[in-house]
């Protein structure tokens, strides 16, 4: 009997604080239409406080998917990281593209401190270090838009059906300084799809 056939809404950022491209667009646009028992549908999001979340918010009404997965750059990053935890707070050294540089700010002034992603991070990794890509679990998806993203998202769907999560990649080589780690493309790409279908 074949299964049951799942929206997974993917989206990736556009470049942001100076660097000419996103490893996270381009591996989400690598990726195959289908995965596992998923449908994939693909978006771009602009490196933007409230409106990246907002942006997805909205296609989300319109597709009602089972899953929201978004894919973020952290640079400094070796692994492949699946976020735990998103917090309500907007902190950022570095302004987004719209210019702002919010310090100490709340995302939701009334909305609890934190909530846990609602996809199951830990066999995600299990399954990416199974095949020797880089991976681990990260407890920190920072302060800046990835955070503001995920947060906005975990809180929307609270108590409800829609898993949520967000998993960070390195930068590539061809934008890394010599100083940054980085992971190929096409290895970023197989980490993803491990992990997507990791997602039951
Ligand atoms: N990474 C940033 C925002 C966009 C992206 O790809 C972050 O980690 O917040």
């Amino acid at each position: 009997m074949s299964q049951a056939r799942q929206k997974l809404l993917i989206t990736g950022f556009d470049p942001f604080g100076g660097r000419s491209i996103n490893p996270s667009w381009l591996a989400v646009q690598a990726l195959p239409d289908q995965i596992g028992s998923f449908d994939l549908v693909k978006l771009q999001i602009p490196t933007i406080y409230g409106i990246a979340a907002q942006t997805v918010l909205h296609e989300a009404k319109m597709l009602s998917p089972s899953v929201i997965l978004c894919i973020g750059q952290a640079a400094g990053r070796r692994s492949i990281t699946p976020e735990f935890v998103g917090i309500n707070l907007r902190h950022s050294s570095i302004a987004d593209n719209r210019d702002f540089c919010p310090k100490d700010s709340p995302i939701l002034p009334a909305g609890p401190t934190a909530y846990f992603t609602t996809l199951p991070v830990r066999s995600m990794t299990a399954a990416m270090s199974a095949k020797k890509i880089p991976s681990a679990v990260s407890y920190s998806a920072g302060t800046f838009v990835c955070n503001d993203v995920l947060y906005t998202l975990l809180h929307h769907y609270a108590g409800t059906d829609t898993k949520v999560g967000f998993i960070h990649v390195p930068l590539l080589p061809e934008q890394a300084n010599t100083d940054e780690p980085s992971l190929p493309l096409h290895l970023i790409c197989d980490g993803l799809r491990t992990a997507i279908e990791a997602i039951t």
